[in-house]
């Protein structure tokens, strides 16, 4: 057989192959569902040079056509033990799930590649009229995903979640679940190779079993009808080969609210309820009510605020009352603990602190945080900015890369378009003006509005020059046109200039609509004092952020603000020894908990600003 024999074959096989690799659609009705953590320690192997993965000439052992022993795949798991020759994942150490590698292991801190987690597990039997799922919350950056030796797909993007079908491999008795997870920086990836935050590797979410009818509802949302308010308005979509004319109860007990719609021949449903009575979700009411949903054997149900929020002008209006956004930065990290954050309790220490600064905005940047972080903004009344990783340079004119970027901002709105706190899509941050640019975010942005007319599109762009006076500020970034908020990082007194620069900007913003600065800050060594002017000092910080509150106050079109950041977060471009030690200090808290001087110039600031509010 010659070489370019060989080549088709593996060509025709590796085509069959990855569309069978497809995942299944997301279960959005899964946080509520009852189901089966795999959560706990997993067992796991470094794997650097993706030994499991690739043979000799790099050919995945997985793939249908590869002529490779089992005892080479890191999956399988043979019936004789010494079957196995080079790997094994008995007497290995075990990494926590969820939970990032890097903070876990010392060895592993500064790992980016191949890792193999496994964990056993017990399942029962499953009737023929049920269907399991595996469900992960996220996995950073690349899972390829088996179950009992069985490939199940794979799944690119770190912070979205994805599930699998398993019914068909799923045991009663032991079964056993393997992952290869890579977190390899990629140029054609979303996020690309350069980010100023720490590249968190492993299952660092939640992980579980999912078990529903043969048809299930799979996804419903409902929402304040933009344009009848009393009305609430959404759809659902079951799942499923009998999916079609099939009768759905909706309902809002606390209301005495039930409605049945049917299925269409796609199994989706529209649902509409009249609202009259509905109270209003807002930051003083975060009022949430019970939807339940029930379809033959299945049942699911949400806690869902009903609000609507809109742009008028230059106002933010919620409820038809023009608000001021109070906000504050953040990534996903627990800087106490260190690492990614994940759960419940880490989300109380970020939201929880941020309500203490006198918040009533976040913006989690520069990803998709976990579900805990807007389920607990529901509940306490916080609006929320959400973002995808289309972070500095991604590659405009790649396909693939746009795929991904707009598969991670599906899912994400898939997951959070229940959330009353979620007021913002944010399709990137700080990208560089560019005509193939410009049609990757305008994709972008018309992808975010097909599927939710609800909320309001916006960006963190960047300023665009000085004028000829050299302190005049303006915005010519076309992008500013598809957005409903116009928002932009502005570093004047840290990367451009001193912080007196600020008295001088003469703000020339022309377009009419509201404006957040999504970012200004600069960095403190909490507990370095020295004067105003000292660089990393708490008081040069504090300095900064009088100025710059100062000079904000003179934009008309101010409407609200997210300063860069609440706690100090570790990045590994941040390498000043003694200074920053691999710790963006531009945080209002130190890693240690420790608030520095500008966070009580913030905190002063917002309390007026809720005052002047509470007193129009
Ligand atoms: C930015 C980025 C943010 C960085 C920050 C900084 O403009 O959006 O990700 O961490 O500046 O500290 O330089």
């Amino acid at each position: 057989m010659n070489t370019r024999h060989i080549g088709s074959i593996i060509a025709a096989a590796w085509c069959t192959f990855s569309t069978l690799y497809a995942q299944d659609p997301l279960i959005t009705t899964a946080s509520t569902r009852p189901s089966y953590s795999l959560n706990g320690y997993w067992r796991y192997i470094v794997d650097p040079y993706d030994n499991g993965y690739l043979d000799y000439r790099s050919v995945p052992f997985d793939r249908s056509d590869h002529p490779g022993s089992s005892a080479y795949f890191m999956n399988a798991k043979p019936a004789d033990k010494s079957d196995r020759v080079e790997y094994n994942f008995d007497g290995c150490d075990s990494l926590r799930v969820p939970g990032d590698w890097n903070s876990q292991k010392e060895r592993l801190y500064y790992y980016e590649g191949s890792l193999w987690y496994e964990k056993s597990f017990e399942y029962h039997s499953v009737p023929s009229d049920r269907r399991v799922f595996l469900y992960f919350g996220a996995v950073n950056y690349r899972a390829d995903v088996y179950v009992n030796g069985q490939k199940l797909g794979e799944h690119i993007g770190g912070f979205t979640p994805f599930n699998f079908d398993i019914s068909a491999v799923v045991k009663g008795g032991a079964n056993f679940v393997v992952l290869r997870v890579n977190d390899m920086r990629l140029r054609d990836g979303v996020p690309t190779l350069n980010t100023d935050w720490w590249n968190y590797g492993g299952i660092t979410r939640d992980v579980k079993i999912i078990e529903v009818p043969a048809t299930f509802i799979r996804s419903f949302t409902l929402q304040l009808d933009k344009k009848e308010n009393d009305i609430l308005s959404g759809s659902v979509h079951l799942a499923g080969s009998d999916a079609a004319g099939k009768t759905i109860a909706v309902a809002l007990p606390e209301l005495n609210k039930r409605v049945t719609v049917t299925t269409n021949a796609d199994g989706a449903a529209t649902i509409r309820i009249n609202a009259k009575d509905v109270r209003r979700w807002s930051p003083d009411h975060p009022k949430l009510y019970t939807v339940t949903l029930q379809c033959g054997g299945d049942a699911v149900y949400d806690r869902i605020g009903f609000r609507i929020i809109e742009t008028r002008g230059r106002d933010i209006l919620l409820n038809g009352k023009p608000v001021f956004l109070r906000g504050v930065s953040m990534h996903e990290e627990n800087p106490l603990r260190g690492g990614r954050a994940y759960s419940m309790d880490d989300a109380k220490l970020l939201l929880g602190s941020a309500k203490e600064l006198g918040c009533n905005f976040v913006r989690l940047a520069h990803y998709p945080h976990n579900e805990h972080m807007p389920r607990l903004a529901d509940s306490l009344g916080i609006l929320v900015w959400e973002e995808i990783p289309v972070y500095w340079t991604i590659q405009w004119e790649n396909k693939e890369t746009f795929a991904n970027a707009s598969a991670q901002l599906r899912a994400l709105i898939e997951r959070d378009r229940n959330r009353a706190s979620v007021i913002i899509w944010s399709m990137a941050n700080e990208t560089p003006v560019g005509s193939e640019r410009m049609t990757f975010l305008k994709n972008l942005a018309d992808t975010a509005r097909s599927l939710d007319t609800t909320r309001l599109i916006s960006a963190a762009l960047e300023l665009h020059g000085w004028g000829s006076d050299n302190v005049t500020e303006t915005i010519t970034d076309p992008f500013a046109d598809y957005v409903d908020v116009l928002s932009f990082n502005e570093y004047i007194g840290w990367y451009v200039g001193l912080p007196d620069r600020c008295e001088k900007i003469h703000w020339n913003i022309t377009q009419n609509k509201p404006v957040i600065i999504s970012e200004f800050g600069g960095g403190a060594k909490a507990g370095f004092h020295a004067d105003s002017l000292t660089r990393w000092s708490e008081e040069y910080q504090e300095y900064l952020y009088k100025q710059n509150i100062a000079m904000l106050q003179r934009l008309p079109q101010l409407r609200g603000m997210t300063p860069w950041i609440l706690f100090d977060f570790r990045s590994p471009r941040r390498a000043l020894p003694g200074i920053q030690d691999e710790w963006n200090r531009k945080g209002l808290i130190s890693n240690d908990g420790k608030k520095k001087k500008a966070y009580t110039v913030l905190r002063n600031f917002y309390s007026s600003m809720q005052k002047e509010s509470e007193t129009r």
